[in-house]
This record gives C-alpha cells, sequence and structure tokens, in this order.
C-alpha cells in the first residue's frame, strides 16, 4: 500500500513534469489542507456564520487550489475535495487513470445516492452555519478521472452537498444528483450522452489534453442553492467518494467566498488580453483594426482553452505506467506497453483485488 502509494506519486511527478514542458496554459495549483478551518474559511462568503468544522478523510485528499481560470475549470480559487490525491489535479492531463488509494471508506449518505454499489476514499468536510437572509448559494465544479471510458458503468463515483441532510448538489432544474452518469459526453464520448451541455471534455482518447488540468473531464461552474431555510443553525456536509473501486480520482472544487446568503457574483474571467489601437504612421491608409470585441467568456462557460500540442503528449507511455497494478512491477510495465487496448481488463482485474 505504501509502496502503491509512492509509486503513484512518483509516476505522476515524473509525468507532470514531463507535460509541463508542452502546456502553454498554467496548471491549476494545489496545497493539501485536511485542517477543517482551513477549507471552511476559504468558501465564507457574506452573510454566513460557520461553527464547528470537522474533516474525515485522507490528508492529501483536500486542499486549496489557485490559478484554476488559466487551467480552464472556470473558477480562479477555492476547495478541493478529492477521492485520492488533492496534488493529481494538476494538469496537464497525462494519464487516463491517476488514482490514490487512501484505503478509506466510503460515506453513507452518498451510498444511499446510488444504489447496489459500493463508496470508498470518501472525503467529508462538515460544519454548521447560519444564514442572514435563510438562503444558500455557492459554486462549484465536478471532475473526474472515470470520464470518459467508465461513463454509464458502476464507476459512477458521486458527492453530495447535504444540507441537513437533503443533497443540493443536482442538475439545475431537476432533483438528479451530478455524477459520473448525469453528466458527461457520452460513451463512447458523443453517444447517448447525458447533460452534455453542462460537460467539458479533456479525455486524452477522445480529443484532449483539451485542459491544462489531470481530470479526463469535467462539469461547468454550477451553482448549488437553497432558498428559504428556517431559523437558526443548519448543517451542510460537502462529501465525495470513489463508487465501485479506490481508483481513479474524482473532485469537488468549491470557488471561495462563494458560500454566501445571496447569490455570488459571477467570477470574472480575465479579459483577454486588450488589443491596443496601434500608433497608424501618417499615411497610413487603413484606419482599420477595429478589432473586433473579444467575445465575452460568460461565467459557467469555461473559457475556451489553449490546446496543449498533442504530438508532444507522448501517449501510452505515461498512461501505462500510471496505471499498472499494485505488486506487479515487471509485468506491469509490459501491461504499459499494452494499456491502450487492455485497459478494460485491467480495470477489472483491479477492481476485484480492491473489493477483497
Ligand atoms: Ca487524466
Ligand atoms: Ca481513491
Ligand atoms: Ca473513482
Amino acid at each position: 500500500m505504501k509502496s502503491l502509494k509512492s509509486f503513484l506519486k512518483t509516476g505522476a511527478f515524473s509525468l507532470l513534469g514531463l507535460g509541463l514542458v508542452t502546456a502553454p496554459a498554467q496548471a491549476v495549483n494545489i496545497t493539501t489542507s485536511s485542517d477543517p478551518n482551513v477549507l471552511v474559511n476559504n468558501i465564507l462568503g457574506s452573510g454566513i456564520t460557520i461553527s464547528h468544522a470537522n474533516y474525515k478523510g485522507a490528508s492529501i485528499a483536500s486542499g486549496i487550489f489557485t490559478n484554476g481560470l488559466s487551467s480552464g475549470i472556470g473558477i480562479e480559487n477555492g476547495i478541493i475535495l478529492t477521492t485520492g490525491n488533492a496534488k493529481l489535479a494538476v494538469g496537464p492531463n497525462t494519464s487516463e487513470s491517476a488514482s490514490s488509494n487512501n484505503q478509506l471508506s466510503g460515506d453513507a449518505d452518498l451510498s444511499a445516492l446510488i444504489s447496489g454499489v459500493k463508496t470508498y476514499d470518501a472525503s467529508v468536510l462538515e460544519f454548521e452555519f447560519t444564514s442572514t437572509t435563510g438562503n444558500l448559494f455557492f459554486n462549484y465544479v465536478f471532475a473526474s478521472e472515470e470520464y470518459n471510458e467508465y461513463v454509464n458503468s458502476r464507476y459512477n463515483d458521486i458527492f453530495g452537498f447535504f444540507l441537513d441532510g437533503q443533497n443540493i448538489a443536482l442538475i439545475p432544474g431537476t432533483n438528479i444528483p451530478v455524477s459520473i452518469n448525469t453528466v458527461n459526453g457520452g460513451n463512447p464520448f458523443g453517444k447517448n450522452a447525458t447533460n452534455p451541455q453542462l460537460f467539458n471534455n479533456n479525455s486524452l482518447n477522445d480529443g484532449g489534453a483539451i485542459y491544462n488540468l489531470q481530470y479526463d473531464g469535467f462539469t461547468n461552474v454550477l451553482s448549488a442553492q437553497f432558498l428559504g431555510l428556517s431559523e437558526g443553525v443548519h448543517r451542510l456536509k460537502i462529501a465525495i467518494a470513489d463508487v465501485g473501486d479506490y481508483r481513479y480520482d474524482s473532485a469537488v472544487f468549491i470557488q471561495t467566498g462563494t458560500f454566501s446568503s445571496v447569490q455570488p457574483p459571477k467570477e470574472e474571467v480575465p479579459e483577454p488580453t486588450p488589443v491596443t489601437q496601434p500608433e497608424l504612421p501618417e499615411p497610413a491608409p487603413v484606419p482599420q483594426i477595429e478589432v473586433p470585441e473579444p467575445t465575452p467568456v460568460t461565467q459557467p462557460e469555461v473559457p475556451e482553452p489553449t490546446p496543449i500540442p498533442q504530438p508532444e503528449v507522448p501517449e501510452p507511455t505515461p498512461v501505462a505506467i500510471h496505471k499498472v497494478p499494485e505488486p506487479t512491477t515487471v509485468l506491469g510495465l509490459l501491461a504499459s506497453a499494452a494499456f491502450a487496448v487492455t485497459s478494460l481488463r485491467k480495470r477489472a482485474s483491479a477492481t476485484t483485488k480492491t473489493l477483497n
């Protein structure tokens, strides 16, 4: 277990180092923290008071992120809770299967949202709060390494925002929890997608890596909200867990300062570098350069990313290294070579192991 962890860590580090050479956009920056007050104070916005914060999960699984906009997730700063190692969020995307097995149990509330499949590696941040308006809002993004190849499978990693026990992490306008199987681009990608208008593909196997993020897919910036709370103290539990096995990390990013009693303002997407009118030389025949206003990127739409030049990401090798099942190092190397063909089978055997 220890050796697996350090193996994954080392693997991820070298791959990231390699990828950074080719990535034009800056990657999200992660500082792990399992201090509940640090996490909660980061998201605290106006009109809310918070108390009795508690965190349960691996210390590497959660933390603070910065520089999210240039990585493409649509939120600049905030907190991240994952089902593995939060630092694996850092792009570029070098693997279809970045994972950390924290050997932790799941969460009963999350298990109740799905049926018949166990949850693992839960990270849970809970606290009490009061709202001056009786309303509650915050912004978030759900991301996962399970995309796209495990869409509509049992590895339906899930998270929830349980407000006094009731999940408010829902597809807008519905009572359907946000998860791999409820927001995706289909499997195979492009076929039978569910709520694809909320989904951003970043999968290496399906035209990625588009964003400077390890996760193979993620949602638009979504708003969790509840109107008309009763007076007094309420409880919020933010929880995320692997489903079906410990592998393939998922994450939820919550925007800093947006946990508020009023609708938080939209994230300020950085203006494209303003194009200044050039000093026209006297005889300038063309008063031209009426530069068309760059199309403003509105908030929920993740800014069109600078594509990471594909050819420089050596496709199969890094992926395979990361995917090697736990102890069999030599066989693992062989397996890497055959990764593209046999990924499903490897996943299946790894699953059998972790379920025991
Ligand atoms: Ca990935
Ligand atoms: Ca995990
Ligand atoms: Ca998973």
